[in-house]
Formats: structure tokens, sequence, C-alpha cells
């Protein structure tokens, strides 16, 4: 997305309902008219739909319903979250764009999303089905400036946004299953996957994995995810934009991270301890060394889950698949 496509759209976002001339566009954006002129003729055939009004000026009546650039910059109010926006139509796995990315100093907030992924990935380098057009499949870099065991916290911060966003956007009410699910009504809507950049003990980047289910129908899913998995189309009976939807988790997360850079865990702690599936709940936390069962008290200040077994020792869990 250039420059000049990029203050275009932001004007217009600010424009609201009203029509801007090819004058101020022109001025606003630090090109010519014929250049706005061209500009606009390329957001239609990507199906924004305008509104022209001699002596009045353009307005945007309708976007599209992809994940392009100019549909996600168009609305987005946030300062750094998403600004930067790295489209493509088909990935293997929008994360290794991002990897590639932060590596050459990408800012932050920037986003890769994809259409489609052939080769989406989950957890120990499990699959993630991302079908075309029927989610929202991106990776966000974060720089923040943190030693490196604080990188699962930012799991637990994505999720308390993912779900705010759902939240705001379609009214349903998910829950967060430690560390990375976000379920509606016991299936998976959204899956994170947090991975590292780092430096001896300092993180240069971190980049978010987030997988949601928006508009998939049932029948859309494979035979191994029938039954645990949903998506916000099937919870809701509409569909959603997804480009809408980036805006929101967008808005929270900025927000929640800033939060979380300058008061620490504690505030993001309680939000997500409110959302969270299995607190005071029996569950067993399947790890790689094996089983440790017994009732999730909550998370540590780091966010390590605390299991208390029967025996009444209390086991910190870092990494595991929990079933409840
Ligand atoms: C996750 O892993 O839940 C993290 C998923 C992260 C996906 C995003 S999409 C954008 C970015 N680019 C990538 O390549 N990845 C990230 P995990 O907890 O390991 O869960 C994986 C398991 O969830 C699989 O083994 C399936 O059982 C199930 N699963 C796969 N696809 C699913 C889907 N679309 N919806 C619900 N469940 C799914």
């Amino acid at each position: 997305q250039s420059e000049i496509r990029k203050r275009l759209i932001e004007a217009f976002t600010n424009a609201g309902q009203e029509y801007l001339s090819g004058q101020y566009l022109a001025e606003t954006a630090g090109c010519s008219r014929t250049a706005i002129w061209k500009h606009i003729e390329e957001l239609r055939k990507e199906g924004f739909l305008f509104e022209a009004v001699k002596k009045k000026g353009y307005k945007i009546v309708h976007a599209p319903e992809n994940v392009t650039a100019d549909e996600i910059s168009f609305g987005l109010k946030t300062e750094f979250m998403g600004r930067s926006i790295h489209y493509e139509e088909k990935v293997d796995s929008t994360q290794k764009i991002a990897h590639r990315l932060a590596t050459d100093g990408a800012v932050e907030g920037t986003v890769v999303v994809a259409e489609e992924q052939t080769l989406g990935r989950g957890r120990l380098d499990r699959r993630w089905h991302s079908p075309k057009y029927t989610g929202i499949w991106m990776s966000i870099i974060l720089k923040p400036n943190l030693p490196m065991h604080k990188a699962p916290q930012l799991t637990l911060v994505t999720a308390v946004a993912v779900v705010q966003a759902i939240e705001d956007v379609t009214g349903l009410l998910p829950q967060i299953k430690w560390p990375n699910d976000i379920l509606i009504d016991g299936k998976k809507v959204t899956g994170i996957l947090t991975e590292l950049q780092a430096d001896a003990d300092r993180i240069n980047a971190i980049i978010i994995g987030i997988g949601i289910n928006v508009n998939q129908k049932l029948e859309d899913f494979p035979e191994d995810i029938l039954h645990t998995a949903t998506s916000l189309s099937v919870e809701t009976g509409q569909v959603i934009s997804r480009a809408g939807l980036m805006q929101a988790v967008f808005a929270r997360l900025e927000k929640l991270y800033l939060t979380y850079l300058k008061d620490g865990f504690y505030p993001i702690k309680l939000l997500w301890e409110g959302y969270a599936l299995s607190i005071g709940k029996e569950i067993i936390a399947r790890t790689v060394t094996g089983d440790i069962a017994g009732k999730a008290l909550g998370i540590t200040e780091d966010g390590v889950l605390k299991i208390q077994q029967e025996d009444g020792e209390i086991r910190h869990v870092y990494s595991a698949d929990i079933i409840i």
C-alpha cells in the first residue's frame, strides 16, 4: 500500500458521511488530481463503491468484503496497530512472512494477512485449517522491550483483545481456554500462536499469529475438527465483515498492549481470569512430559497456569493442551 493510498483512505475514514473534493484529496494525499482519480479507479476495481456528486466530490458508500490493505485501513482508528499491512491472496503461512519482515526491520504493529493459507500452523507443528475468504489468518509483529520469559504473557494479552473484539462486533460471549484457545459454547473459534525472535535474553520481535473462523459454514470444516470447531457465522447466523473484525482486534489489542507495557501484567490477568473457562474446574494438562491432573487455580503473575493436584501439591504449567 503506497503512502498516497494510505493518506487517501485515511481522509475518507475521517470524512465519515461527508464528501471530499478532488482538490482537497490531492492536497491531503500530496499528489495531483489526476493521480487521485487513478487511485479512485483502482479502488473501484477492488470493489469499493463511490458516490460522486458534482461540486461536492467523493464519498465511499460501500467497501468490499476481502481483507486487502485498503479495506482494513478504511475505518481503522488505531495509532500503530495494523497501520502497516502486508496483504497476500495465498501463502503457506503468514507467520513465515512476518518473521522475515520483522528481521528486515518492519515497524511495530505491522500485520501480515492472507485470504488463504496452505500450510497454516498451530503449536507443536500442528496444522491450522485456513480456507479461502472465510477467516482471518494474520500475524502481528510487536517489538516490546521485554525479557524473553515474559513473551507468553502476550498470548494472554492477545486472547483478551480478541475476545473483546468478537464481543464488540457480534455480541457473542467467548471464553478463553488456557493458553491460546478461544471457544464459543465449548467449540474453538480462534487459535493464537506466539513465536519469538530473541537475542540473548531480550526480545527482538514477537510474532503473534491469530486464526479466527469467521464465515465458514459448518460443512466447510474438515472431518477431524467438525465437532470441535465453530465459526462466528455459524454462531450468529450472519455474515461478519472480516475487515471490520480485524479493525476491532487492532483497536482492542493496541489499548491492552499499551496498558500492559505501562502497568504490567496484573490488569490483564484480572481481565483474562474473567473470561477464563477452566478456573476452579478439574482439568488435565497434557504436557510433553506427561499429564498433570487437578484443579485449575488460576494463573500466576507471569501467566503460568497453576494446578492443584489431589495430593495438594501445586504444579506450575508452562505449556500444555488442556482437557476439560
Ligand atoms: C493454535 O494451535 O490454535 C494456533 C493457531 C494459529 C493459527 C494462525 S493463522 C495465522 C497464523 N499463521 C499461521 O500459520 N498460524 C497462525 P494449537 O493449539 O496447536 O491448535 C491446533 C489444533 O486446532 C489442530 O490440531 C486442530 O485440531 C485444530 N484446528 C485446526 N484448524 C482449526 C480451525 N480452523 N478451527 C478450529 N480448530 C482448528
